[in-house]
């Protein structure tokens, strides 16, 4: 790792023509989360109200003035902006600050490469990665020269990024085909498990909502729990890179795979959402998809409306939703979370309302029939006439505390005999 952890001052653009934009405010407290993530420390944060782009600097040359003052007041060594910039503007900036510049794209990018773990994950940073620099390598001269070059030059394990134009065309020709081997692979074993027909619930939703942690959760509650199956949860941005699939069976045949992916960000960079098309494939391929939102973030709405965007990108818009609203053990009142269609309060962590989480899923992909085992006392007889109705009986035998019968029942009416379920 890096010895010296890298100072950083943040900048952004304000061009909404209002002096003060929540916007703005929201954005760069999100990219301060994602400098911390990436390993570096904030010094400090500006902010630029301004119409338009400059061309050759970004932001006004007044303002680029300003900011090389305070690099050299706070003693920063990186200037992060909050918007992609183009390679010129990269150079023109470092000339003129004396210090590493890099964008929001490339912090992102950088995070991920730290953080990827499989073969996969580490083949598609690396071609995010070097998509990013093509169009860029005239301005990235001073990063690439200095020694141990920190954010923004870090390839996945480590690697040193290449920097000449040839070997960059070639290697990522390279990594296409490597992919596509993986693809292949990966859809041999899609082939294999809709074979098995289990239907497939995707957790998405935006970074460090919960996801993983709903996913161990519910994984203790299922009938196959086992330690070594449990998957890394961590307060981090982007703690999750790769997939991870999971069976999970519970009571009354209600059996699917759980998959947990990357979460999302604003602003996720074009390339990154590409070149992890096929990890997100997976949410393609559900049968419903679990939203996890972080309802104890203040921004939990736009949150919520960029895991929308994304999932749009990647043409899965109209697939069955259910929002859950996690975190709730954080909130004081509950109350004021928005009443929807398919949604409910969680808290993946306290395990708050997971059985109606499950009852949801239930609904959504359960069996349409459901074998029963109840025990009806002698005072609820007329449920024995309506379970005639509501599905088929297979046996029934009287004992001292009621009538334990054997049924089958359609699943809109299992709620009438859940409680009498000795299966349950
Ligand atoms: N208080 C509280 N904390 C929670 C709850 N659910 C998750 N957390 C915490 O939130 C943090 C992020 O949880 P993760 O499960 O890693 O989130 P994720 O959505 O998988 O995040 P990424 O993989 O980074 O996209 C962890 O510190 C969890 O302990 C909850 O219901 N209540
Ligand atoms: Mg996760």
């Amino acid at each position: 790792m890096y010895e010296k952890k890298s100072k950083a001052i943040l900048v952004g653009l304000n061009n909404t023509g209002k002096k003060e934009s929540i916007d703005i405010e929201i954005s760069m407290n999100e990219l301060s989360e994602l400098t911390k993530a990436a390993g570096a420390e904030v010094l400090s944060i500006a902010i630029q109200n301004r119409p338009a782009v400059d061309v050759t600097y970004f932001i006004g040359k007044g303002k680029v003035d300003e900011i090389k003052q305070l690099c050299e007041t706070l003693e920063a060594d990186m200037v992060i902006f909050n918007d992609e910039l183009s390679g010129s503007q990269i150079r023109n900036l470092e000339e003129t600050l004396g210090v590493d510049v890099i964008d929001r794209t490339a912090l992102i990018l950088d995070i991920f490469a730290q953080r990827a773990r499989t073969k996969e994950g580490k083949l598609q940073v690396e071609l995010a990665q070097l998509k990013y620099r093509m169009p860029r390598l005239i301005g990235l001269g001073r990063q690439l020269s200095q020694q141990g070059a920190g954010i923004g030059t870090r390839g996945p394990g480590e690697k040193k990024l290449e920097t000449d134009r040839r070997h960059i065309l070639k290697r990522i020709d390279d990594i296409e085909q490597e992919l596509k081997e993986v693809k292949k692979n990966r859809e041999v074993q899609r082939g294999k498990r809709s074979k098995s027909e289990l239907p497939i619930v995707a957790l998405v939703g935006y970074t460090n909502a919960g996801k993983s942690t709903l996913m161990n959760s519910l994984l203790k509650m299922s009938d196959q729990y086992d330690e070594a199956r449990e998957v890394y949860a961590e307060d981090m941005l982007f703690a999750t890179l790769d997939v991870s699939l999971r069976r999970l069976s519970f009571p009354n045949k209600l059996d699917f795979i759980l998959t947990d992916t990357v979460g999302f960000v604003s602003k996720l960079p074009h390339a990154l959402v590409n070149a992890f098309k096929a990890t997100l494939e997976e949410v393609k391929y559900a049968d419903l998809l679990i939203h996890v939102i972080d309802a104890s973030n203040e921004e939990y709405n736009l949150q919520k409306q960029t895991t929308l965007d994304v999932l749009r990108e990647l043409g899965v818009e109209n697939k069955n939703i259910i929002n859950v609203y996690n975190k709730v053990d954080k909130i004081l009142d509950g109350t004021l979370l928005p009443k929807e269609e398919n949604a409910l309060c969680i808290s993946a962590k306290a395990n708050k309302n997971l059985d109606t989480l499950i009852e949801h899923i239930r609904n959504q992909i359960g069996p349409d029939i459901i074998d029963v085992h109840l025990l009806i006392p002698y005072d609820k007889g007329n449920l024995i006439s309506s379970l005639h109705n509501d599905g088929v009986v297979l046996g029934s035998e009287y004992v001292e505390e009621g009538i334990e019968v054997k049924a089958r029942v359609e699943k809109m009416y299992y709620h009438k005999y859940e409680s009498f379920n000795l299966d349950k």
